[in-house]
């Protein structure tokens, strides 16, 4: 019988073995961004119900004045994730940075946003560093202190302990004097919440179904797909929106040459989406070591712009 060699798998097989294994079936949010996965999720940030996306982006417009004065004038800013085409120029420019660093654990990815970037603002710097920014990170050595980016709420896809560790490390890496603009997500009334990760069009269940496309395709899996549907639940008690995919018959299938079973009605956990109050995420900023400076939303409270200071 042909096995796979489990040792040649890489940090994705290794991850959905596991997670496959576990008795509530789970595997981590950040195998959703291949090729599709991430046109999928642009395509999220552009539906009508996904707010985070363009409220963030009013927030950094309306308050470019506020920015300058209080997220580092004239300082290198420092990008966790390669940057989105929209957001990263509108504080690049608020603070007129000079330099521009953008860290992606992607490197095609990472050198394509920077080259578009450098293509439009050919004055900034841009210095790409290929890395995880969740494992231990050195960067070059920079004058002057450092301005962190952190957009999107992409730290809600921690837990709050892994939330505090990374946060910790953002301040380790960016050194004394440091500021972090950060977006996270605000907790609102759960009926917009799960409609916003259960869109009308369809997208976000395209977008959690193509994690199983994706081990098809990569891990040799014969996962019947269609016998899964897209669940987006919020969970009070722990201020999160789960993504699972429910699988809607018993089956079985194999990935990697392994064998795995499900039972109607069984999920596979993709995602958590923690959300914060405006005084939670200041008590998130000051367990992992950051004074919390400024915190503006826009009027219907939906989404979180702050700047916290080392
Ligand atoms: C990119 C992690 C911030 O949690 O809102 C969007 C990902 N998942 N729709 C989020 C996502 C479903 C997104 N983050």
């Amino acid at each position: 019988m042909l096995e796979t060699d489990t040792d040649v798998l890489d940090d994705f097989g290794e991850a959905v073995l596991n997670g496959l294994s576990l008795p509530q079936k789970a595997i981590p949010a950040r195998y959703f961004y291949d090729r599709r996965g991430s046109e999928l999720f642009e395509e999220i940030t552009r539906l009508p119900e996904y707010y985070p996306t363009r409220t963030e982006t009013d927030l950094l417009r309306v308050h470019a004045g506020d920015l300058a004065r209080l997220a580092g004038y004239g300082r290198t800013l420092v990008e966790f994730g390669a940057g989105s085409a929209t957001k990263t120029p509108l504080l690049l420019t608020a603070i007129a940075a000079p330099t521009y660093v953008p860290i992606d654990i992607s490197g095609e990815f990472l050198n394509d946003s920077a080259a578009a970037l450098k293509k439009r603002y050919p004055t900034v710097q841009v210095l790409p560093v290929i890395g995880d920014f969740t494992k231990s990170l050195v960067l070059p050595r920079f004058s002057g202190p450092l301005t962190g980016f952190f957009p999107g709420s992409t730290i809600g896809n921690f837990g709050h302990r892994a939330a505090t560790d990374l946060l910790r490390s953002f301040r380790a890496i960016l050194g004394e004097n440091a500021r972090l603009v950060i977006g996270i997500d605000t907790r609102k009334n759960p009926r917009l919440l799960e409609t916003a990760y259960d869109d009308a069009c369809g997208v976000t269940a395209a977008f959690n179904l193509n994690l199983l496309h994706r081990i098809n395709r990569e891990l040799g899996g014969t996962i019947a797909v269609d016998a899964f549907e897209h669940r987006a639940v919020w969970h009070d008690g722990l201020g999160r929106i789960e993504m699972h995919l429910l699988a809607n018959m018993d089956m079985t299938f194999r990935v990697a040459g392994q064998r795995f079973s499900m039972r109607a009605g069984e999920t596979i956990h993709t995602e958590n989406s923690y959300k914060y109050t405006p005084e939670e995420a200041r008590l998130l900023a000051r367990a992992s070591g950051w004074e919390p400076l400024a915190f503006w939303t826009d009027p219907h409270n939906c989404f979180g712009l702050h700047v916290w200071a080392a």
